[in-house]
This record gives structure tokens, sequence and C-alpha cells, in this order.
């Protein structure tokens, strides 16, 4: 038996569930309530002590870290595996997964800076921020969502960012051309390591850091998202990426970003 501990709009866990669809590999899940803190309470810390989802349980055995579950899901499937048996596409793909660590990181940077924000600052007083801050059991992460609540667009976290996803579009734009995958010619493991930080960059509204320089970057998102496994482990947990794309715009999550860019 298999059991995904997951957050419904968590980018990583989206990428395990990716994967799960795409191999056709049969689970259970069990949502991580992120936004209630739930995952620093301490039956999820015996899961996995930094706090943070997926994890994956598997007969009794945990397993964690998106990679290492999406390459250990992609060998349960039936059928060939995503993961090449050519060497050379193993190295290609293993540095996209490599990657999705700094691209991870930049995506939860400019979600928190463009919209949830926003969102904690209209709804929490100080001493409630501070209060669910000092509950995350990650110092890591405590001490980026502190500055980033502090600082916003101002935050070095945001030059990071910026920094990381301009290589990953750069890099995708290259390999995009030989397409219409980023191995080529074949859907594999890094497309599916790499959809769900696009994803919710195209649903923050922030699309312009592909759209002009990097148009096969777009291209490749809308064929992504055409394969079943997208509204199996995307689309059916987040909604419709469209009309989050549009709330997003109106509320001016480009606007904000935008005078970062020359900096970052
Ligand atoms: N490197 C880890 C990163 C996992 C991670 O940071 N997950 C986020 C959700 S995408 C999380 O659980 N955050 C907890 C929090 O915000 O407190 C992986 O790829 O599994």
């Amino acid at each position: 038996m298999i059991t995904l501990y997951h957050g419904k709009t968590s980018v990583c866990s989206a990428k395990v569930r990716l994967g799960l669809a795409e191999r056709g590999v049969g689970w259970q899940g069990r949502i991580v309530n992120l936004a209630g803190g739930e995952q620093n309470e301490d039956w999820y810390l015996a899961l996995n002590p930094k706090a943070v989802v997926p994890a994956l349980v598997h007969d009794g055995v945990t397993l964690l870290e998106s990679n290492v579950i999406l390459e250990y899901v992609d060998g349960l499937g039936d059928g060939p595996p995503l993961m090449s048996t050519d060497l050379l596409d193993q190295a290609r793909a293993r540095l996209w997964l490599a990657d999705c660590l700094d691209i991870h990181a930049a995506v939860n940077t400019l979600t928190y800076v463009v919209s949830k924000r926003r969102q904690i600052l209209a709804k929490k007083t100080p001493d409630q921020i501070a209060a669910s801050i000092a509950r995350m059991a990650n110092p890591a992460n405590a001490s980026k969502r502190r500055d980033i609540l502090d600082q916003g667009i101002a935050s070095p976290h945001v030059d990071t960012a910026l920094f990381t996803l301009r290589l990953t579009f750069g890099r995708m734009q290259q390999a995009l051309i030989q397409g219409p995958w980023l191995l080529g010619q074949k859907y594999s493991l890094a497309d599916t390591a790499v959809l769900a930080f696009v994803d919710r960059l195209d649903r923050l509204g922030l699309d312009q850091l592909w759209s002009h320089d990097h148009p096969a970057v777009a291209d490749w998102l809308l064929t992504s998202r055409q394969r079943p496994s997208y509204n199996t482990a995307i689309e059916s947990f987040a909604g419709a990426p469209e009309l989050e794309r549009q709330n997003s715009l109106s509320a001016g999550h480009w606007g904000l970003l935008a005078p970062a860019i020359g900096r970052g």
C-alpha cells in the first residue's frame, strides 16, 4: 500500500502526484494542512523531521524528497519507466531534477512575495504572524518566511529567485527547440519534474517571465497540460489554471514583481 502525505496546492506534492498518474501507480492520500501548520505537528515530524511535504510511505517504509520519490514511483509502474535507460539521457534528466531544488525555492519565494504575503498581512496580526513562524519546526524555512513577510519585494530571496528562473527558462528554451519535450522527442521524467513549478508561476500571472524571450516554454506548458496526468494530479486539486491566472492578473501580481526584474 502506498500512502502519500501531500498538500493540495504544494508544488512538490503535485510533482509526485504527476509521476504517480503518469505511471498509473495506485495510491491513497493524506492531505497535510500546510496553511494550518499541520506539517509542524509531532505526528508528521515523526515521518519528516524537516516539516515539509511530500512524504510517501510504501509498505511501512518512508521516502522523502520529491525527486527521490519521483524516481521511485517511476520504477513501480508497468511498462517502460519515464527515466531513460540511456546513460546520457539519465544524466540530463537528473540535471533537471537537481535544478528542481533551486526552482522550488524560487517558486516558493515568488508565491509568498506576490500573493500569500498580502493575504497573511491582511488576515493576521503581527503577534499571530510571529506565533505561526515560531511554530515552524524548520528554522531555514522560518527565517525565509520572516524575511519575505518583512521585506516583500525587497527581500534578497527575490533576486536569487529571479536569477534561478532566468537560467531555468533560458535552459528550457534551448532544450525545447529540439523538443517538444525537455530531452527531445520523448516525454521523460524531466518534464514530469518541472511542470508543477511552471504551472504555479503561470497561475500566479507571472508568465511574462518566459513569454517574450522563451516562447517554447509556453508551448511546452500547453502541451503538458493536455496530458491526462495534469488533470488527475494538478487541476483536480488546485482548480482551473486560467481562472487562477486571471485572478492573479487582476490582483496585480505581475505589476508587483516587474520592478525587481531589472535588478535580479
Ligand atoms: N526539497 C523538498 C522540498 C519540500 C517542500 O519544501 N515542500 C513545501 C511545499 S511545496 C512544504 O512542505 N512547505 C512547508 C511549509 O511551508 O511550512 C522536496 O522536494 O520534497
